[in-house]
């Protein structure tokens, strides 16, 4: 039975490649930090299948006791301090976590055995103020926030422990990807759940940034496929993952409110607070390598993607309704 430890494992991506890999067998070991409130929605019905482990991403004798107790075969470094937002209100612990973080596991692996498998979350927000359109594995990165900074590094220390150790590690360039488990502070997701709430008269305003932003939105799912699918290469590489689309958020409320035939006009008004002091204005990924390589083919399209976020929302707040009265 293969094993891969998971950290980030309560986050969307976490709950869903979990899910993956128990599927395919795999015994999953999740990193979990202490809180002092349980946060287990996202892996709650899966949480006696897997194996939870209390560590940190600043704490490295936690990450080389799990990796020395347990002993991987693959590692998915999903953990990140992940809200661009607050990279700017929290500049320093998002490099501990996001950037300095991955040096910790990378170390933790290469001293207990360096032929375990890495995959580190790299992003699109290291393309930033872009170079070039669609941005491939070849575009140099332009970060914008302390966040896509803290994802450079971690991207950088990855190819150099590879290339340094002859280490298995593998950065996916994943382009923003959403569900219905994505945070409520992410535009997708503020949308869809402010979208419901307005139909359902919990509320008649949505306050949002920048809606001229375009970003290259896939679904997660079709998503951790791909992290797992580059571990099983013969050789660690770097991968763009991404639909090759791009829409503004101007369209994304177009299309969650047209799903529940509202007009987003009548609805959503602009606040400065959610303007950031440097905005990536464009982002669209050039995936034909993950599609050549690997055989990786998004399944779900935007106006899907849509759907099953609105419905979703819809469904939660109506039962939240129901169990109020
Ligand atoms: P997410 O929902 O914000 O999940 C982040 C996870 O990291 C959570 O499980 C969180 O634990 C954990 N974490 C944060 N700080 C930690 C620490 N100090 N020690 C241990 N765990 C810690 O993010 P996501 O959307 O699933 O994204 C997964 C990864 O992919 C992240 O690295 C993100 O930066 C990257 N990424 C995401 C996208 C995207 O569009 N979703 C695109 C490219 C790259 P708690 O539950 O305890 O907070
Ligand atoms: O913003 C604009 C905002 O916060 C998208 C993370 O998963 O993907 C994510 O980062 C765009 C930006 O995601 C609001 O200015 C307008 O241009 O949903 P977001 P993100 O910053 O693209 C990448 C790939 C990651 O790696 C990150 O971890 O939407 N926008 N109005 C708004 N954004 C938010 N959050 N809230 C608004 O009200």
């Amino acid at each position: 039975m293969p094993k891969a430890l998971i950290t980030g494992i309560t986050g969307q991506d976490g709950s869903y490649l979990a899910e993956f890999l128990l599927k395919k067998g795999y015994e999953v070991i999740g990193l979990v930090r202490r809180t002092s409130t349980v946060n287990f929605e996202r892996i709650g019905h899966i949480q006696d299948d897997l194996t939870l482990v209390s560590g940190d991403m600043l704490d490295q004798t936690s990450l080389h006791n799990i990796i020395a107790d347990h002993r991987p075969d693959e590692v998915y470094n999903l953990a990140a301090q992940s809200f661009v937002g607050t990279s700017w209100e929290q500049p320093v612990f998002t490099g501990q976590v996001t950037a300095i973080g991955v040096t910790r596991i990378l170390d933790a692996i290469r001293m207990v055995d360096p032929s375990i498998r890495f995959y580190q979350a790299s992003s699109s927000e290291m393309f930033g103020k872009v170079r070039e359109v669609p941005q491939s594995e070849n575009t140099p990165f332009y970060p914008r926030s302390p966040y896509g900074v803290a994802k450079v590094y971690g991207h950088w220390i990855t190819v150099n422990y590879r290339e340094s150790y002859n280490m298995h590690a593998t950065s996916g360039i994943l382009f923003n990807h959403e569900s219905p488990r994505r945070g409520l502070e992410f535009v997708t997701r503020k949308i869809t759940d402010g979208a419901a709430r307005i139909k359902l008269e919990l509320t008649d305003k949505l306050a949002l940034g920048n809606l001229d932003a375009r970003r290259d939105w896939g679904y997660a799912k079709d998503y951790v496929r791909a992290m797992w699918l580059m571990l099983q290469q013969d050789e660690p590489d770097d991968y763009v993952v991404a639909t090759g689309e791009t829409h503004s958020v101007e369209e994304l409320c177009e299309a969650a409110f047209g799903t529940l035939n509202l007009d987003w006009h009548d609805y959503v008004v602009q606040d400065p607070r959610y303007m950031r002091p440097a905005e990536v204005d464009l982002l669209v990924g050039d995936p034909r390598k993950a599609q050549k390589k690997l055989g990786w083919e998004p399944e779900v399209t935007f106006k899907k993607l849509v759907e099953i976020m609105v419905e979703a929302d819809m469904e939660r707040l109506q039962k939240e309704i129901r169990n109020s009265e």
